[in-house]
């Protein structure tokens, strides 16, 4: 069972296609740099404004409240692939299980390549954010993030950070790899925010 989400594009623009983008149908892989090697029994860690700063088994992490998503996605460097079938857990599944603090606004993701990148709290308490560990039925293959990732179907890619170890809940912004480095930290591809 899985649910479309790809008419989420409604809340941001009339086209399901951001502008200037080009559709493709294989699926690029974009990193900084190599793939890293991540166990098999990886861990995830939650830390940072949190009633319950807990590190999470792979097992018990996947056992939380998966659920598969058909998804749009994004790249700032000009393409988008439509229909992706991804299995993972909710934001706010994991938001829920930790128990976030009133005083949090904002996170950043850490990822075992030393990739980071933020959200306000707001922008990724939703369901479409995923930290996801399948694609199309199968494990998510290591060049695109496995075992685990994030996807952000509203922002483009680079605020899904591949080989994520963990999310930190922030009391206030701070800037990401990318985010630090020029690009834009709303990210919004209907508004063709891509440079800050
Ligand atoms: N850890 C990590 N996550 C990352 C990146 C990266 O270099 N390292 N690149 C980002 C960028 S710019 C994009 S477009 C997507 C690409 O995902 P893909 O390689 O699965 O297409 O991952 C994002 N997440
Ligand atoms: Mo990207």
């Amino acid at each position: 069972m899985s649910t479309d989400v790809t008419d989420l594009h409604q809340e941001f623009g009339e086209e399901r296609l951001p502008p200037g983008q080009r559709l493709t149908e294989s699926f690029p892989v974009l990193s900084k740099g190599n793939t890293p090697n991540v166990d098999d029994g990886w861990t995830f860690s939650v830390t940072g404004a949190v009633d319950d700063e807990r590190e999470f088994s792979a097992e018990e992490f996947r056992a939380l409240a998966p659920e598969t998503q058909i998804q749009d996605f994004h790249c700032v460097t000009g393409w988008s692939k439509f229909d992706c079938e991804f299995t993972g857990l909710p934001f706010p599944e994991l938001a829920d299980a930790v128990g976030v603090e009133d005083d949090a606004t904002h996170v950043m993701f850490h990822a075992h390549d030393g990739y980071t990148t933020n959200l306000s709290l707001a922008e990724c308490d939703r369901r479409e954010v995923m930290f996801v560990w399948g694609f199309d039925g199968e494990a998510l293959p290591a060049d695109h993030g496995g075992p685990l990732r994030v996807v952000t179907p509203h922002k483009y890619a680079y605020k899904g950070a591949k080989w994520v170890k963990g999310v930190e809940f922030l009391t206030e912004r701070e800037l990401g790899y990318w985010e630090k480095r020029g690009y834009s930290d709303s990210a919004n591809p209907w508004n063709e925010e891509r440079y800050s």
